[in-house]
């Protein structure tokens, strides 16, 4: 049986009787539940009924990014030893990946476990949509519902300006709330509190966008550290170097994130597809099932586009991140292949040597 009571103190971090179930079997082998609060170089905060325990993640396949201990994780910790080690992770319901390079087709794991993926913007520079569809096309793979936080409001002081502004975003993201906030005035933040009162929510974005601003302001307290003043967005120094996850006053779950200057794509065709649903929409009216909105007769998408109600920027970025997408699916097959072809080399090269020794040459 599962003592949910006894770990009750773990509610406000977001247990619940699914990871109580998930829990059991490490229960009984006298293992502590516990979610991870900060991820550090090996080591990592895990706070438990009892309080915080820090301990080595070295125990949880390390040399596979995907599987490392991620903040958001909940986890099996030993309840002793030095190192304490975390032992397991209980299997993730949702999680945010990117890939690290464009060089290396490897998926990093920014955030686990998160309901809701707040992408920041902001509004102190120009704004990029194409980046904001990129952080939207993970965020929808992950399985965590996006939001996007227009931040630094106050530095757009022309109300014109400021709804043009918000309506290029709504365009951009169908299906996403978009909150406009400023921290400095306190506009907009009741917004946000209601949109991640419940569940566990992950602050994205570039550095510099405002994120640990946010998070005080949402924490009601200066618990993370935010850059006295700075020139532009996005450049120079990351301020926040670990993933922090924070319990809000008001309800649910808050992870901060040091700044991205990029996210590149991993295997999100269904995440791309759903940022741009009304292209999708669109398309499932044309003639043609296979239509390429080129010059088959009867194709939806160029009318919508001839009309002015599809922009060309939109149709444009679609096809850029469905073949980028396509291409690091590509690659990730192609160094699987390979890492298949060396393990049945090596297995090979194992065989004939039992073979051999069985014929006793080496006896
Ligand atoms: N004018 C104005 N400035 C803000 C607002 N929110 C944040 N800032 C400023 O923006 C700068 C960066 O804020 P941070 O919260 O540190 O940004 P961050 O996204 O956490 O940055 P990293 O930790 O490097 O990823 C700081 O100088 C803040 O004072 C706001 O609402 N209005
Ligand atoms: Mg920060
Ligand atoms: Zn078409």
């Amino acid at each position: 049986m599962t003592s949910t009571s006894e770990f009750s103190a773990l509610a406000p971090y977001g247990w619940d009787d699914a990871w109580a179930d998930a829990f059991t079997p490490y229960e009984a082998e006298g293992l502590l539940p516990g979610r991870v609060i900060r991820v550090d170089r090996g080591q990592c905060d895990v706070v438990t009924a009892g309080g915080v325990l820090r301990a080595d993640t070295a125990f949880v396949t390390p040399h596979d990014p995907m599987r490392v201990v991620c903040t958001g994780d909940w986890v099996a910790v030993e309840p002793g030893g030095n190192p304490r080690y975390v032992r397991t992770y209980l299997p993730r319901r949702t999680a945010f990946v990117r890939s690290t390079s464009s060089k290396r087709s490897e998926g990093q794991i920014l955030a686990v476990n998160v309901d809701h993926a707040v992408v920041a913007i902001s509004l102190a520079v120009e704004l990029d949509l194409g980046r904001v569809e990129r952080f939207l096309a993970l965020a929808w793979e992950s399985g965590a519902q996006p939001v996007v936080v227009l931040t630094k409001a106050d530095l757009v002081p022309d109300p014109v300006t400021l709804a043009h502004l918000v309506q290029d975003v709504e365009t951009t993201a169908p299906g996403v709330p978009v909150v406009t906030v400023s921290a400095l005035h306190g506009d907009g933040l009741d917004v946000l509190v209601a949109l991640v009162g419940s569940g566990t929510s992950v602050l994205l974005g570039q550095s510099g966008a405002g994120k640990s601003t946010l998070a005080n302001a949402l924490v009601g307290e200066d618990v993370m550290d935010v850059q006295a003043a700075r020139d532009v967005d996005g450049k120079g120094r990351h301020t926040t170097t670990t993933r922090n996850l924070l319990p809000l006053p008001s309800g649910g779950v808050l992870i901060d994130t040091p700044g991205l200057r990029g996210v590149g794509l991993f295997d999100a065709e269904g995440g791309v597809g759903q940022v741009f649903s009304e292209i999708e929409e669109l398309a499932g009216r044309c003639r043609f099932h296979d239509c390429a909105h080129e010059t088959e007769p009867g194709c939806a998408v160029r009318l919508a586009l001839e009309s002015g109600e599809l922009p060309v920027r939109r149709l444009e970025s679609y096809r850029k991140l469905m073949r980028e997408n396509q291409w690091i699916v590509a690659k990730t097959d192609a160094r699987l292949r390979s890492e298949i072809k060396k393990d049945w080399k090596r297995k090979g090269a194992q065989g004939k040597a039992a073979m051999e020794a069985k014929r006793g040459r080496w006896t």
